[in-house]
């Protein structure tokens, strides 16, 4: 076991030492290849919602060990509810006697926390305000004041800030760069914050993202609030303001766990990933507890079967904090590796209370090709079964994005987040219409109690299916052709679950 996990496992270990791993299903090490072939019938069968259920339980229970620091149950990068995750993973692999080689893979993730923050523009604090995430905090977490000044065209360059930048509010207008970026050059151009404003209707809440050493406190507000602003300013008024951000941003050691078949062709593998961790709101049962626990119950399951490809399991760290652990991972893979990887499968929110049966809708159009191959699979089975399903956009919001940005066919279902189920949805998968697909996304109540245990099961003996079926073979799926170095489609505006321009 890699040092840094038995530090971790052995810190969880003496935290839980009350709670036990119930589903180490210790197997007598038989040679792979007198095992029977996997089929995808014989692995489905394998699942059930009884099993998921007893996971998720235990999940919960793990994501309470961060109450005495949390004063809540978290899985979030760090917490003890997290470590305690990634030693049920680990412990749960390490158990299924020798058809998988477990590598863990520590890296330096970042983490941060806006505590407190507050705007005041003139005589007035703007209603949509928020601060941007892995935003510095303010000098010394203390107000700053300055005028207000408008930086020409988006900001995405340093000729964009005029002089009397430094010292001031740097007003700039979404669009073209990354948050990130905009916050960068106001800093450099000595502003004391900066704020976003909207370039299309709603609020701004977004993410700075890598954190930089120039990047300065930054907020977000909507276009509405801005419009008074930017017409007082344009009219040559001057526009005290005061800015203040209570935040932390820090850098954390983590893990992502990878877990591959000893058996199969390993120049040919089917990889697939969920994330191991939680928002630090509440303990992601749903998400994406839903996600690793099915991954983590197929490979259970797997091991009574040969493989002709290998397979290649990920769960993932950081995800929340900016798909941290993915990237990394991505990051890390030479040309040579980049190409064993067939394609990549993300499952991230399968069970979502009021959900819908959602497939990215990738394209080989935009994606590497593949990527239809893989979506056409997910709905020829929804349809097989009897249900319907819709198309979501493959808009860079989980942990498939580091891999089709550099030329990995790679695909995904999900169940719902925040957004809101339309009325033919309603239809379509009954639930309830004009509410979220899941209400407790992101928050305290995603515990056991948020699952739809039909979606569940069904999904993951899609899962089941797409593993099953690639493990045995990649007839008629496009071979790998190129390897590409974090392409950015222009169109990106998500990288994670938040916006990063
Ligand atoms: N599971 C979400 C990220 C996510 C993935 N797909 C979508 C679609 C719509 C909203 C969010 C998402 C998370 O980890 O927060
Ligand atoms: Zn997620
Ligand atoms: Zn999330």
């Amino acid at each position: 076991m890699h040092r840094s996990l038995a530090i971790l496992a052995l810190s969880s270990l003496a935290a839980a030492s009350a709670i036990q791993y119930p589903f180490v299903e210790s197997s007598q090490p038989e040679t792979i290849s007198n095992k029977p072939l996997v089929s995808s019938n014989a692995i489905q069968d394998d699942i059930s919602s009884d099993k998921l259920l007893k996971r998720a339980k235990h999940l919960f229970k793990l994501a309470e060990l961060a109450i005495d620091e949390y004063n809540h149950p978290t899985r979030v990068i760090g917490s003890q509810g997290h470590v305690a995750t990634l030693d049920y993973i680990y412990a749960t692999l390490a158990g299924l006697g020798d058809y998988y080689d477990i590598s863990n893979q520590t890296f330096p993730a970042v983490m941060g926390n806006v505590f407190e923050y507050r705007l005041v523009l003139g005589d007035s604090s703007p209603n949509s305000t928020a601060a941007m995430s892995l935003t510095p905090p303010t000098k010394d977490k203390e107000p700053v004041f300055g005028p207000l000044v408008l930086v020409a065209n988006e900001g995405c360059d340093s000729s964009d800030y005029p002089a009397n930048v430094t010292g001031s509010v740097a007003f700039i207008r979404r669009g073209t760069c990354p948050f990130g970026i905009k916050s960068e050059n106001a800093g450099r151009a000595g502003a004391i914050a900066a704020v976003v404003y909207n370039n299309g209707k709603g609020g701004l809440s977004g993410t700075l993202g890598q954190p930089s050493k120039d990047h300065v406190a930054t907020f977000g507000i909507s276009d509405t609030d801005a419009k008074p602003y930017i017409e007082k300013l344009q009219a040559g008024e001057v526009i005290e303001s005061s800015a203040y951000i209570d935040a932390i941003v820090e850098s954390i050691g983590t893990t992502n766990i990878v877990a591959q078949t000893k058996g199969g062709d390993p120049d040919n593998c089917v990889m697939l990933g969920g994330h191991s961790d939680s928002v630090t709101e509440g303990p992601g049962i749903n998400d994406d507890g839903t996600g690793s626990l099915t991954l983590l119950e197929i490979a259970t399951q797997l091991v009574k079967y040969s493989v002709n490809n290998c397979v290649r399991f990920a769960w993932w760290a950081g995800e929340e904090e900016g798909l941290l652990g993915s990237d990394y991972y991505v990051s890390q893979l030479s040309d040579e590796e980049n190409m064993k990887i067939r394609l990549f499968m993300d499952y991230d929110m399968l069970a979502s209370p009021n959900y819908a049966y959602q497939v990215y809708n990738a394209s080989n159009a935009v994606n590497p090709v593949g990527s239809q191959e893989l979506r056409d699979l997910y709905t020829e089975y929804y349809t097989v079964h009897g249900q319907n399903y819709t198309y979501i956009a493959f808009d860079g919001r989980s942990d498939y994005d580091g891999f089709i940005r550099n030329g990995i066919p790679g695909g995904g279902i999900a169940t719902g987040a925040e957004g809101i189920k339309t009325r033919k949805e309603a239809e379509m998968f009954g639930g309830t219409e004009g509410e979220w697909f899941d209400h407790c996304y992101h928050q305290l109540c995603d515990t056991v109690d948020n699952l739809n245990m039909e979606a569940w099961e069904l999904n993951a003996k899609l899962v089941a299916h797409s593993v099953a079926t690639y493990a045995v073979s990649f007839k008629g799926f496009p071979e790998r052709t190129a390897v590409k170095h974090n392409v950015l489609s222009e169109k990106s505006l998500y990288h994670g679950s938040k916006l990063i321009m």
